[in-house]
């Protein structure tokens, strides 16, 4: 089977340990978190270290599932053979970065089952930018440029967590990441400066619905944001959500210009003393909204993961009942 890991934890390494031992190692631990080393699956790790990498591990690749939806929406009506070529390879890309981080999560001993359990029963979350429709041509080619965009910014960082793994994983999602956002940006410039006014018109109000939810997708304000403090303590978040957001929108200003699209904030300008963009409020109430459950397709993305679980249901019986004849097979031989 596939795994992230060159090896996967032996069960004494999942076992309590006593109280002494317990902080004696998570003295050690920390020692060598703080030192820059990296931690394997077969390594002793605080219990509360492996709860928080198997929750956000296994969120994102609940994100990259999720979000083949919206694209796949366009597969059908891609506007050239090429777009859907380029489309078709993005969406089984996505699926694969689900596949290496779910192999990831597996690696701390939570099973691929419980995980999709887990996000089938509304208990895991995953990224709330997929919980918005993909309305028009433009949205496809928004979501690689913004949406990819983000996620690149966001993982990049991740290909330095202290859980080896996850790390590893990331490195080959950032390159396929980075071919995603520039096949966006490429379909939007060929729209804006070779296309009709429509579909330049198209292209705005792409652009106008998907900025604000793609600045959520980098979560709640530092101050608001429970997980980070522990998480960049532990080397698995490098950089805060907030500075992550606002390398963002420095990125974007320069690309929205060539690009010749109009980013929807009127508060959005160059700060001299900061060097940096100073942007709008964000929508956070709207935020939480779309987490909680009540963003504009949540009901629909969800309902989409459970159908194809249960749609699949008699292949993993197959691929179970072919596997137990070969044992029986190999047993008798
Ligand atoms: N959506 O304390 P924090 C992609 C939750 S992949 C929903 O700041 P943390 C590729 C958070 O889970 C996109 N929930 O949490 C693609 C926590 O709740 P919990 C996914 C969110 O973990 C492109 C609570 O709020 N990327 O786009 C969101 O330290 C195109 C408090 O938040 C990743 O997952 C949100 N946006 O930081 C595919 C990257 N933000 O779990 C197809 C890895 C926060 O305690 C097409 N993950 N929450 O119940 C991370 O970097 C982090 O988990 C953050 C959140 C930054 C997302």
């Amino acid at each position: 089977m596939y795994t992230q890991a060159m090896d996967t934890a032996p069960p004494d390494v999942l076992a309590p340990v006593r109280n002494a031992d317990e902080a004696a190692r998570e003295a050690a631990f920390e020692a060598r978190v703080a030192a820059g080393a990296f931690v394997e699956p077969q390594d002793w790790m605080p219990a509360h270290y492996r709860r928080t990498l198997v929750r956000q591990i296994s969120q994102h690749a609940h994100s990259e599932c999720v979000g083949m939806l919206p694209e796949g929406n366009w597969v059908t009506r891609a506007p050239t053979l090429k777009r859907k070529t380029i489309l078709l390879a993005k969406i089984q890309d996505e699926a694969g970065h689900g596949l290496y981080l779910y192999a990831a999560a597996e690696t701390l001993g939570t099973s691929r089952d419980e995980m999709l359990q887990a996000l089938h029963s509304g208990k895991a979350k995953y990224s709330s930018i997929f919980n918005y429709p993909t309305l028009s041509w433009a949205d496809i080619g928004t979501i690689g440029w913004l949406v990819d965009g983000a996620a690149i910014m966001n993982q990049v960082p991740l290909t330095r967590c202290s859980y080896a793994p996850y790390a590893r994983a990331m490195v080959r999602v950032c390159r396929e990441e980075s071919f995603h956002q520039r096949q966006g940006f490429d379909s939007l410039l060929v729209m804006m400066k070779e296309g009709s006014e429509a579909q330049r018109a198209m292209v705005q109000d792409a652009v106008d619905r998907w900025w604000w939810p793609s600045l959520m997708m980098f979560g709640p304000p530092d101050a608001d944001s429970p997980n980070s403090a522990q998480s960049m303590r532990w080397g698995i978040k490098r950089l805060s959500n907030d500075e992550l957001r606002q390398k963002f929108v420095d990125a974007c200003v320069e690309q929205a210009r060539v690009l010749g699209v109009t980013l929807p904030d009127p508060e959005l300008k160059w700060n001299e003393a900061r060097g940096h963009h100073d942007f709008g409020p964000i929508d956070w109430a709207e935020f939480w909204r779309v987490v909680g459950g009540h963003g504009p397709c949540n009901t629909e993305r969800l309902g989409a993961r459970v159908k194809a679980w249960d749609d699949g249901a008699w292949v993993r019986d197959a691929a179970l009942a072919h596997a137990r004849k070969q044992i029986m097979k190999e047993a008798a031989a």
